[in-house]
């Protein structure tokens, strides 16, 4: 119950913008091409790209001509479907435990918070979970992923500041194995996805964790800021490219009109979205439901 209200909330600017807009070329009568520029326009400021647009356009034009749609009701639904058929097309990452999580990003995105948001929620699915501070940077980072462990009281592995990462995520991966955890959250360094030395150690900690714990359900999650809008999409395929991504966690869907984005990525990357972001508090985290989006939105 929370958790909805919570995605309503978090998705409010997205559908009201949305919404005004649509009544506003609505109000005018027919569906003409200048109605279907104008949705054009719409779409495309709501951040769900030009390719993925111009796709959900000539879905929604062929199907309003075919059922000769008069309504907005009508013609609203007609888009949600368009909109639901993208989102479904992703498909799920499956959830085997043991599972070893290891987060990447770049800078500031919400990995570490995204992290203490899972924590929590799979505690509350009464799995053992494990987190490890793979991001040895600086000091902050290893306390910061300290209070989130305290706040959804799960156990951390971590070391000294400016120990090799790897190191880390092997310390704590043979620990979680010794432990018998259920799901083990490895932290990272942000890094831009054009530094190669810092994609050179990412592709290292994930050879420590293929080889530390090989049957473990090993699952690349990329964490996404909503607000960033296109330029989330090239960071995906620097990422897919020096590791292979497996899910993505979208970040700040609060507060942005911009919530469309889910829907290009899925469109043009075919990666799930496994859990939403919309807010900075521990229960500010949903696993991503299409059709419970759509809603959210339009
Ligand atoms: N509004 C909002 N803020 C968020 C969300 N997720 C994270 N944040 C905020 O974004 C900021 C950065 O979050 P972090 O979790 O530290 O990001 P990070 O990716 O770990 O950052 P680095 O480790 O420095 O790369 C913090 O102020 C978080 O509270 C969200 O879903 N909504
Ligand atoms: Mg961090």
């Amino acid at each position: 119950m929370g958790f909805f209200k919570n995605l309503f909330n978090g998705l409010k600017k997205t559908k009201e913008t949305l919404s005004k807009k649509l009544s506003m070329i609505f109000g005018r009568g027919e569906l003409t091409d200048d109605f279907f520029d104008d949705l054009e326009a719409i779409l495309i400021g709501s951040d769900m790209g030009v390719q993925t647009t111009e796709e959900i356009i000539d879905d929604v034009r062929a199907k309003c001509k075919k059922s000769h749609i008069k309504t907005q009701n009508e013609f609203t639904e007609i888009l949600k479907q368009s909109i639901l058929d993208i989102l479904e097309s992703g498909v799920k990452a499956e959830e085997e435990y043991p599972m070893a999580v290891l987060v990447i990003g770049v800078n500031g995105v919400g990995k570490t918070t995204s992290i203490g948001k899972m924590a929590n929620y799979y505690k509350q699915q009464k799995k053992e979970v494990m987190l490890v501070a793979g991001d040895t940077f600086r000091a902050a980072a290893t306390n910061q992923l300290v209070e989130w462990a305290n706040r959804a009281k799960v156990k951390i592995v971590k070391q000294n500041e400016g120990t090799d990462s790897a190191s880390v995520v092997f310390d704590g991966l043979t620990s979680a194995k010794a432990k018998n955890m259920d799901v083990v959250l490895i932290d990272t360094a942000g890094r831009l996805h054009v530094k190669e030395n810092l994609m050179e150690e990412l592709k290292k900690i994930d050879r420590v964790v293929d080889k530390t714990w090989a049957e473990v359900n090993y699952k690349k999650y990329i964490v996404l800021d909503a607000t960033t809008g296109q330029n989330a999409i090239s960071q995906v395929k620097y990422f897919n490219e020096a590791v292979g991504i497996d899910g993505i966690i979208l970040t700040k869907l609060d507060g942005t009109a911009k919530g469309g984005v889910v829907i290009p990525i899925i469109n043009e990357l075919h990666v799930p979205v496994v859990f939403i972001g919309v807010g900075e508090g521990i229960d500010d985290l949903r696993p991503f439901d299409a059709k419970e989006f759509v809603d959210a939105i339009i």
